[in-house]
Order: C-alpha cells, then sequence, then structure tokens
C-alpha cells in the first residue's frame, strides 16, 4: 500500500519528507516514480497532469492539496467512482480571512494612495470612512466565505453572502440562488469574491455584473476582491469597467491563466492590486495531518469528510 504524490508544478521534496514524518508507516511516492501503479492506494493531487490518475487499479480516495477541486475535476480521465476529498481546514481557511480583511482595509483605508502620498512627501489628511459605511458582498459563502465574513462583520463592516443555499450566520444576511442575486449586487460596495469554479461560475465576473453593483458606497463606486479562481472573472471586463469608472479599484490573487503573463495590463494598472494565488497558501504540516487523518478513517472503514459532490463540482 502506497500514497501517490501528484504535484507537477511543485517541488514534491517538502511534502514528500512531511508526509514520511506524519504517517511513517505509509510509503509515499512521487509521480511519476510511481513504482508498481497497483501499489496506489490514496492520491494526493494539486494541479494534477491530465491523465495522470488513470490506471491506478486499487486507489481508493484521492486528496485535494487544496479547498478547490476544478483541477482534478477537469482531467477527463479521472477514475469516476473514487471519492474526490477538499480541504477543509481552519489553518487554511484562517489564511484566507488574514487576505480578505488585509484587501478590505487597504481599500477601505486608500492605505496604497497614503503610499504614494509618502513616496511624494505629500501631507494629505484625506477623510476615512468607518467601516460601517461600507456594504461588502461574500460571494461564495462557504467554510471559506463564512469566516472571512463574521471577520469583517466584527470589524464592523455591513456584510452579507450569497451562495447557492441560504445559509444561517448571525448578523449577516444571506441571499441565495440567481434569483437574489441582483439584490445581493445592489447592496454592495465592496465584493469579495470566493466561489469556486464550476460551469456554472465560469465567467461570472463580468462587465454587466459590475454594472449591478452598489454605486453609493463612500467611492461612489464598487470594489472587487477575487480570491476564488481566475476563470470566474473576465480580466478585459475588469479593464474596461475600470476605464468607464464602473469598478473603483481591484484585487486579484487568481487570474485566467496563472502565472500572470508578463504583457497583461494588469500587472502595471494603477487601481489594480495584483497577488500571485498566495491568499492561502496549503501548509504542508497542516495539510498532511489533515489528509493523514483521513486515511486512517479509511483504512478504519469510516466514512470521510469534505467529500467533492462531483456533480455540482465543488
Ligand atoms: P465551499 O464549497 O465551502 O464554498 C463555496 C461556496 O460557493 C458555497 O457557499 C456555495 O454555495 C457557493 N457556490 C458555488 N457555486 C455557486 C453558484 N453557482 N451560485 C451561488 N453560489 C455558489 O468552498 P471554500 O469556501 O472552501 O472555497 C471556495 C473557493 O476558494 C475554492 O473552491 C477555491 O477555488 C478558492 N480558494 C482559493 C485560494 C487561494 O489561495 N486563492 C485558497 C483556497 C481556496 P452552497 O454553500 O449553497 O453550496
Ligand atoms: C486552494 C488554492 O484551492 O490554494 O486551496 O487555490
Amino acid at each position: 500500500m502506497a500514497i501517490g504524490l501528484f504535484t507537477p508544478t511543485w517541488d514534491p521534496a517538502q511534502w514528500l519528507s512531511t508526509f514520511r514524518a506524519h504517517a511513517p508507516d505509509i510509503e509515499i511516492r512521487a509521480f511519476p516514480e510511481l513504482g508498481a501503479r497497483g501499489d496506489i492506494e490514496f492520491a494526493v493531487a494539486w494541479l494534477p497532469k491530465p491523465g495522470s490518475l488513470q490506471d491506478l487499479p486499487n486507489l481508493k480516495v484521492i486528496f485535494s492539496l487544496g479547498a478547490g477541486v476544478d483541477a482534478i475535476l477537469r482531467d477527463d480521465t479521472l477514475p469516476k467512482a473514487i471519492p474526490i476529498v477538499r480541504v477543509v481546514e481552519p489553518d487554511l481557511t484562517h489564511r484566507m480571512s488574514e487576505y480578505v480583511m488585509m484587501q478590505v482595509l487597504m481599500h477601505h483605508r486608500q492605505q496604497w494612495r497614503i503610499e504614494e502620498n509618502q513616496r511624494a512627501k505629500k501631507w494629505d489628511s484625506f477623510a476615512t470612512p468607518a467601516a460601517s459605511d461600507f456594504r461588502v458582498g461574500i460571494m461564495g459563502f462557504g467554510v471559506l466565505g463564512q469566516d472571512a465574513g463574521q471577520k469583517l462583520k466584527m470589524m464592523g463592516y455591513d456584510v452579507a453572502g450569497w451562495s447557492q443555499h441560504r445559509k444561517n450566520v448571525p448578523g449577516i444576511e444571506s441571499f441565495a440562488g440567481h434569483g437574489e442575486l441582483d439584490a445581493f449586487l445592489a447592496r454592495t460596495d465592496i465584493l469579495v469574491v470566493l466561489l469556486p469554479h464550476t460551469p456554472e461560475t465560469h465567467g461570472i465576473l463580468n462587465r454587466a455584473l459590475f454594472a449591478k453593483l452598489s454605486r453609493s458606497g463612500p467611492f461612489g463606486a464598487p470594489i472587487l476582491i477575487n480570491a476564488g479562481r481566475g476563470k470566474l472573472q473576465v480580466e478585459s471586463d475588469i479593464l474596461a469597467s475600470l476605464e468607464a469608472g464602473e469598478l473603483h479599484g481591484v484585487s486579484l490573487d487568481v487570474f485566467e491563466t496563472e502565472p500572470l503573463v508578463k504583457e497583461s495590463p494588469l500587472w502595471n494598472h494603477s487601481k489594480v492590486h495584483v497577488s500571485p494565488h498566495s491568499a492561502a497558501d496549503s501548509d504542508p504540516v497542516h495539510i498532511t495531518r489533515y489528509i493523514v487523518h483521513q486515511i486512517h478513517r479509511a483504512q478504519a472503514g469510516k466514512p470521510l469528510d469534505n467529500v467533492v459532490d462531483r456533480k455540482r463540482g465543488y
């Protein structure tokens, strides 16, 4: 019995040594050096090479090394009946909330303007609105969205969430489904996106959607923060909306194509803040512990947690 590690874009060394430390009883091998493929009972994957998870006759579970599983699901050769488990782990959740709180505050407090002023030695003590003056809308009100939403609420923001199904989170208004999307957008000054990428959410962040956001917030135009997936957004529409003043500012952690190409105008745009898909890193120690715990559960015949619903795609 062995674990197969499928992380072609990452250096496998750290994951191999973390797994060996946390599960010394289980052999772990990194693709493509899998040895006898029949030995592999558990696959651990991040952006696996399409086709690499097929022909593993004794595979029991595929573990994603992240919360999102879009890159695993888009492989047409993926074995059909094998459960896919995603990451739901406090360390990752807290990291995402750090990113969301930081970005919301950077926009709200106009921190980039302050830094520009410092460089120009300009003493410009402009008025700053209160957190309660901003209505933040979290699009994708799941594990990550709810944690970030609750923390923003504690900071004084007026928070709402949008998801497929209604949520019951004290003090946070929950909007559900397409029927309530427009009302959610109309009350949103700062849009935080933590949706998964699925056929339904592909390209959802487009100019038509931005036009439905509130124009009555402190800046007179809305702010977009996307840390969900790049394929949710239409980057040419983001640029056009910024140009037209329909968006006030944007923070993007994820992109249509990653890494973001050097030629992209997003890099140098004064109203766009780019980070390299680093909002919430998968920490090897925390995530390995989480996966090893689940492997031991599976070996004991107990049910797995956080199994992905393949039909809905997340
Ligand atoms: P969850 O599955 O817990 O939450 C997803 C949320 O999106 C749910 O509330 C779900 O609704 C909602 N949703 C999905 N599809 C739709 C739709 N068509 N219409 C309305 N709502 C929809 O996932 P997580 O919170 O754990 O993670 C969210 C995403 O964040 C990941 O899929 C990944 O893409 C991204 N991510 C990015 C990272 C980064 O570093 N940039 C790090 C980690 C994750 P419902 O609850 O009703 O089902
Ligand atoms: C994830 C990610 O899905 O890091 O966890 O993007």
